[in-house]
């Protein structure tokens, strides 16, 4: 029983995810947690800078915080999008991956971040991705903002899409003011639309799958915090995960010839550049 959504409308919502592959709430996350989040951030980004990874002068994204504070995790167990998660995945559903996302001010409109499915950037193998991901904004998207933008059905009715076929102007830009939660599936063609006058965008991004499957990412640690965590509200399997070291062959995998001497920033980075090069 949810306290936030009647049967009536998780049904709704659920059938909207699985028709578009993707799916817009606002008020996921109210004005104190909003506070808290962008406060949180600032202190790791101070206390943490090697957590965080610049892809390119606009992407900035810190990717094994969990480690270092328990700050994020209400946001991933944020009841207002598991009830819904817990209706599109069923009880299965399990913690992936976490990330906190800054899309920076700049002139250079060139988005790193194009027409891409997540996880793994073969067209061939597109079939291999499930996976949801979570993400919250943190700051309001107006129109003028850098934004998540979409291409609906590619999941699934439209799912032979191929990204490189897709044209720059395609697809639907999800808006919303901080607080809004956008649900996308990972096979979905979607993307970064980079705008000129955008100030600087915040999200909090988490994945979820099924505990049986392969894990989909190996760069956000699970510590103990969450994995010895006993809470009946939580699904049974939710840090199932924590330990499992059979990772999906794609873009949250180390490769085996990379040096062993290198930060998860510089592996993330390598790891991107050959998905580019895959697609
Ligand atoms: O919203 C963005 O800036 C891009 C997000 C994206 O492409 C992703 O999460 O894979």
């Amino acid at each position: 029983m949810s306290q936030f959504y009647t049967d009536r409308q998780l049904e709704q919502l659920a059938g909207e995810f699985d028709e578009q592959g993707f799916l817009r709430i606002e008020d996921a996350v109210d004005a104190d947690q909003l506070l808290h989040f962008n406060a949180a951030i600032d202190r790791h980004r101070l206390a943490f800078p090697d957590r965080w990874v610049e892809l390119s002068d606009s992407f900035c994204e810190g990717t094994n915080v969990l480690p270092d504070t328990a700050d994020f995790d209400e946001a991933i167990e944020n009841p207002r999008v598991l009830d819904i998660l817990r209706r599109i995945i069923g009880e299965e559903i399990t913690f992936e991956e976490f990330a906190i996302m800054l899309r920076e001010p700049t002139a250079n409109l060139d988005e790193i971040k194009g027409w891409h499915r997540d996880i793994v950037r073969e067209y061939d193998r597109r079939m291999e991705i499930d996976a949801v991901s979570v993400m919250v904004y943190l700051s309001d998207v107006t129109e003028r903002d850098h934004c998540f933008s979409i291409v609906p059905e590619t999941h699934n009715r439209l799912v032979d899409l191929d990204p490189l076929e897709v044209p720059l102007d395609a697809g639907v830009d999800v808006l919303g003011p901080a607080g809004t939660a956008v649900f996308f599936h990972a096979r979905a063609i979607h993307g970064g639309r980079l705008k000129p006058g955008s100030s600087q965008r915040r999200t909090l991004q988490s994945y979820y799958s099924r505990w049986r499957d392969q894990r989909t990412a190996e760069w956000s640690e699970i510590p103990e915090r969450l994995h010895g965590k006993s809470d009946p509200a939580l699904p049974p399997r939710f840090y199932a995960k924590w330990n499992e070291t059979n990772i999906l062959e794609g873009v949250g995998k180390r490769p085996a010839d990379l040096s062993p001497d290198l930060s998860i920033s510089e592996v993330i980075r390598e790891v991107q550049r050959r998905g580019r090069e895959k697609m």
